[in-house]
């Protein structure tokens, strides 16, 4: 696909001029603005007021040091991000990523999706994300947290429950987001929802864990649903095995489909009966080991090196739950030729380019990632909702919450590509419903 809008293509050659090397924020850009050619011709005005200058340029971008010391005695120093992209529907929100590949071009597409996703919500929440290239593997839970404090003691002058709410992505589960909380409260003296993803003594909200990984496979079925199939008795394929791979095996499976491999950065299993879940979950959330072990105690499982070879596993379903570009053309051809029915994303920006074109010219229904993770960030609402009121909800409360709003998800990004004539394409439905609520608010709040 290429763009054919003069106004778009001068604003991304101000992108990659202001922006220079961040490739995977040209990437996210570039996705965005293929879909927004027929938005623009329905809609001059977006041109007059700069509306698309504004949302690549984030409002606020902070980059900051983060020293700690090591268990030697040894002082580190890493550094610390936080991109608060864009206010107009709400306080930013996102999460935060410590691994080592974390630069400034990562943060940003993060970001830069997060504006869209949250918009796709309905619910009130700008779009942010953080973050380090702090690498928490390997490192002991004293440094975790020295390095987690260090991180709050910077970031908690820039952020607070009404104005910019962070949470977890890679790196950052319930134990980093437990030390930041405890800083944070230390430092500002507010035991208020300044971050989301925290565990249940935190005030944190039930269902937020499962969250990204269940709302994943309630977006996919009401796609699978409206195409006449569904995950009963289908073999799934996920990427990934940490909290939205674990998740999303765990509501696959309760919606009748078998998960046959997962992966982690090293390597991939294949289990021909179903994966283990309840090994999985102790090998990587208890013991932080790598997925390698779990064929050492599973005969029928086997384990293979290197990630990319998992997408060569035949499935119905393909849910990639690990990270960025994690299945390119080959890839894409490789499950296009097992027969693969459909893709849903649970990470963020998994399938390049390359790989989606694939899917979309073979007819596989394709889910993409602001759509389909959006359960996270929607159910991180609910936990900032039931924060300010002072309340927690049941799990089944929150749980029908959030499967109402992956229905309406899935019908708003649908009806959307239906209204721009693009019908099908829920890259394009995403993106455009997405973008026009945060557009209708900018116009709105006048030039700011
Ligand atoms: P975790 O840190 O819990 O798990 C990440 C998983 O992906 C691990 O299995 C990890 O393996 C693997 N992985 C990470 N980097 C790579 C890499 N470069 N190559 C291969 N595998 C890799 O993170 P989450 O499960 O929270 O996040 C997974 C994805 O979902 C990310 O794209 C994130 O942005 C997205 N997401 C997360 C949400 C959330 O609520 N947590 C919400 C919406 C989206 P290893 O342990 O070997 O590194
Ligand atoms: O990518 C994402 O949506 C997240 N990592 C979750 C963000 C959040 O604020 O819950």
């Amino acid at each position: 696909m290429t763009i054919h809008s003069e106004y778009l293509k001068r604003v991304m050659e101000t992108v990659k001029k202001r922006d220079y090397g961040e490739v995977e924020f040209f990437q996210a850009v570039t996705e965005v603005f293929e879909s927004l050619e027929p938005v623009l011709e329905r809609n001059p005005d977006i041109e007059r007021l700069g509306i698309i200058e504004r949302l690549v340029e984030p409002e606020r971008q902070i980059i900051f040091r983060v020293s700690w010391v090591d268990d030697t005695g040894r002082v580190r120093v890493n550094r610390g991000y936080r991109v608060e992209f864009n206010s107009a529907i709400g306080p930013y929100k996102g999460g935060l990523r410590f691994h080592s590949s974390v630069y400034l071009g990562i943060i940003k597409f993060l970001g830069f999706e997060q504006i869209f996703k949250n918009s796709l919500t309905g619910l009130p929440i700008g779009g942010a994300k953080g973050g380090s290239d702090f690498n928490p593997k390997g490192k002991s839970d004293g440094e975790v947290m020295r390095f987690c404090q260090s991180f709050m003691t910077e970031l908690c002058k820039h952020i607070g429950a009404d104005t910019d709410v962070p949470a977890g992505d890679i790196g950052v589960g319930s134990r980093e987001i437990g030390y930041m909380f405890g800083q944070y409260k230390r430092i500002r003296n507010e035991f208020v929802g300044v971050l989301t993803g925290k565990d249940l003594t935190n005030s944190g909200s039930l269902v937020r864990t499962e969250a990204t990984g269940y709302g994943l496979c309630y977006l996919t079925e009401a796609m699978l649903r409206d195409a006449g199939k569904s995950f009963k008795g289908s073999a799934v394929v996920i990427s990934g095995s940490g909290n939205v791979a674990i998740y999303a095996t765990e509501k696959a499976t309760q919606l009748g489909g078998k998960v046959v491999a997962m992966s982690d950065s090293d390597g991939y299993i294949y289990d021909p009966d179903g994966v283990d879940l309840a090994c999985i979950k102790r090998l990587k959330e208890v013991e932080r080991k790598r997925i390698s072990e779990y064929a050492e105690t599973h005969p029928k499982a086997t384990y293979t090196e290197g990630c990319s070879g998992i997408w060569s596993v035949k499935c119905d379903i393909a849910l990639p739950c690990a990270t960025q570009n994690d299945i390119d053309k080959k890839s894409a051809e490789l499950l296009i030729q097992n027969g693969c029915i459909a893709v849903g994303e649970g990470a963020n920006m998994p399938s390049t380019p390359e790989a989606i074109e694939l899917f979309q010219k073979s007819g596989i229904l394709f889910a993409p990632a602001k759509a389909a993770n959006a359960g996270g960030v929607a159910t991180s609402h609910l936990e900032m909702s039931q924060n300010s009121q002072r309340v927690s909800w049941s799990f089944e409360k929150v749980d029908m919450k959030l499967m109402q709003i992956m229905e309406d998800i899935y019908a708003n990004m649908r009806d959307a590509a239906k209204e721009y004539g693009c019908e099908g394409n829920f890259v394009a439905g995403a993106n455009i419903a997405g973008f026009l609520k945060v557009a209708d608010a900018m116009k709105a709040q006048g030039v700011v």
